[in-house]
């Protein structure tokens, strides 16, 4: 990576300027309260992340609505992304950092899939073109250089409330909890809980500025993209940069995921929701740079918090060959990916 400029990029590379970003969220982001919430959509044993996710309505998930005053400022400056000012780590809060995912054909999804209402199967063939991708989760700090330039409001702000998991609460905080998800009682919505204040009103981000920004809608997401001249991933482009030219692999450096008895990725360990014992180094959110990268260079792409893809959910494939696919043209939510330390083996795949 470390483009020298984007000139340079369209002489090299005339087919690989797809620019991508990958963000930070963890799936308690969505919804104001549980009125609002559709039915879970998970229907085996889950961590019940789907129970809190706000279903689309009018002009929600629509990509061509990104007004606001966004400006992309990759148009003010289009040698910004891979210049080599933007490229090199100035500080360690500067994590925007892009990598080149090669293209090709890989094959993406399962015939043995683990949880068959993630529609991971049936195993099928992609082919799609190179792209750069940010090699960290979106940081707190890059998400308040964000906000600060476009005094952005979140979603989560302006719908006054977001879902946290009671053991993340103070017992202050869960006396005024109201009422909580039906199918996943550990999800609470909290009036004031954003992403300055993740755990609610009286918690902030102050030392946590290198941690992954999260309370993000996709809406939320998809503009800071759109700031930053990139865009989400696909879905298949995620998985691309995730499998990091392995093929059928149940993880990105393999199919043991502690191998030597190694964590390689931050999720949950004990009995969830009630404790996270943090065997693997962190009880709750790590910052974006802990963990070794995968084979492409990037950070906890598994584990830590559920990244965004451009793509709506479908949970049924064309087991034929696809050239840069896009998803379904529409649908009632968006595909995250990548799991959270929320996750345990037992809970997630897709
Ligand atoms: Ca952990
Ligand atoms: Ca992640």
């Amino acid at each position: 990576m470390y483009c020298a400029d984007v000139e340079k990029v369209i002489t090299m590379k005339e087919n690989k300027l797809w620019f991508i970003v990958y963000m930070g969220l963890c799936l308690f982001t969505l919804c104001v309260s549980s009125d609002q919430c559709g039915a879970p959509q998970e229907s085996e044993s889950t961590c019940g992340c789907a129970s809190t996710s706000r279903k689309s309505s009018g002009n929600a998930f629509q990509s061509d609505e990104l007004g606001d005053g966004i400006e992309d400022i990759s148009k003010e400056a289009p040698n910004f992304k891979y210049s080599q000012d933007a490229n090199a780590v100035k500080d360690s809060l500067q994590t925007h950092q892009m990598v080149e995912i090669p293209g090709g054909k890989f094959i993406m999804g399962t015939n043995n899939p683990v949880f068959h209402a993630d529609g991971e199967h049936p195993a099928r063939w992609v082919e799609i073109r190179a792209f750069f991708m940010d090699i960290y989760e979106v940081t707190n700090a890059e998400f308040e250089r964000f906000v600060k330039a476009n005094s952005y409001k979140t979603e989560a702000e302006k719908f006054g409330d977001s879902f946290v998991l009671d053991g993340e609460l103070s017992e202050a905080v869960k006396a005024t909890v109201e009422n909580a998800v039906a199918a996943a009682p550990w999800w609470v919505p909290v009036k004031g809980a954003d992403w300055k204040h993740p755990e609610g009103p009286n918690s902030d981000i102050a030392d946590r500025m290198d941690h992954p920004v999260v309370h993000v809608s996709w809406n939320d997401a998809a503009k800071f993209c759109k700031w930053m001249g990139k865009r989400l991933p696909t879905e298949a482009e995620w998985e691309r940069a995730c499998r990091a030219g392995k093929q059928e692999r149940l993880f990105s450096w393999g199919n043991k995921f502690t191998p030597n008895n190694v964590y390689r990725a931050n999720i949950w360990q004990g009995s969830f929701p009630e404790q996270d014992t943090g065997e693997d180094g962190w009880a709750g959110r790590c910052p974006v740079t802990a963990f070794p990268p995968n084979g492409y260079g990037l950070h906890n792409i598994l584990g830590n918090v559920w990244e965004w893809t451009a793509d709506w959910w479908e949970v049924s494939h064309s087991p034929s060959l696809q050239t840069n696919p896009q998803g379904p043209r529409s649908g009632d939510d968006k595909v995250k990916k990548g799991g959270s330390y929320m996750c345990t083996k037992e809970y997630c795949y897709r």
